[in-house]
């Protein structure tokens, strides 16, 4: 217990030498589970998951097909807005340049900005540079297991930063939907729940842009 406190610096200290801590957060060795409204309860005879908007045609998966998709796994730093940072987290899933590489989604070229929109109407919004990114994934593990219903089981959009990766666009975690129900693709930026509630809207973990519109 305490070994794992003194752990907790040691750790922190060694991700702040590597440049992977952003301004404001702290390393945690837990998983905090952060959610507004209560956890939906999933059936997989109901479920499905859609990409409609700016796509030239709607789709609509079931689970089982979901399944069927390509998958990807990457390892990411997660960093939420509340000033907690989480190391090397794995995940697997569905890429969205996969998709559109594969032929799997085809976007039209009015197509800017993406919504996840998840069960009970949580939603928020990246633009479609960010979701093509490899630090973007509709994952259904988390280190090596289903999500816990509490981090989004079945299907949760994740959002993190790769280290070494500096190149890419790194939001804070709450852009990523847990429960994600299906991908907006749209012609013009739409905030999503908390972006409306004030938080940044681009949210740039470096540039510290947790609240003030920015847009
Ligand atoms: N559907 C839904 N997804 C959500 C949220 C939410 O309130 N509802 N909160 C976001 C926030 S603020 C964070 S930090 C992460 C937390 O994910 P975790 O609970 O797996 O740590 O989920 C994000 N996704
Ligand atoms: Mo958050």
């Amino acid at each position: 217990m305490f070994k794992n406190i003194f752990n907790r610096r040691e750790q922190e200290d060694n991700v702040r030498l590597e440049g992977r801590l952003p301004p404001g957060q702290s390393l945690t060795q837990k998983f905090p589970v952060l959610h507004y409204g209560p956890v939906p309860r999933f059936d997989p005879a109901t479920w499905d998951f859609r990409i409609w908007g700016e796509v030239e045609n709607d789709v609509r998966w079931t689970w089982d097909e979901f399944n069927q998709l390509p998958r990807t796994k990457v390892m990411m730093d997660l960093h939420c807005v509340t000033r907690w940072s989480k190391f090397d987290t794995e995940w697997e899933g569905v890429s969205i340049k996969t998709l559109l590489d594969e032929g799997f989604i085809k976007l039209k070229p009015t197509a800017q900005y993406v919504v996840e929109h998840a069960e009970y109407g949580y939603t928020t919004n990246l633009p479609i540079e960010v979701v093509l990114q490899p630090n973007f994934l509709l994952a259904t593990h988390f280190d090596g297991e289903p999500l816990a219903p509490d981090h989004g089981y079945p299907l949760r959009g994740v959002i993190g930063a790769i280290p070494d990766r500096k190149d890419l666009k790194d939001p804070y975690l709450w852009k990523g939907a847990k429960w994600i129900r299906s991908l907006q693709f749209s012609a013009n930026d739409r905030p999503g729940f908390w972006e409306q509630a004030g938080y940044h809207n681009e949210a740039n973990i470096w540039k510290e842009q947790r609240f003030g519109r920015g847009w």
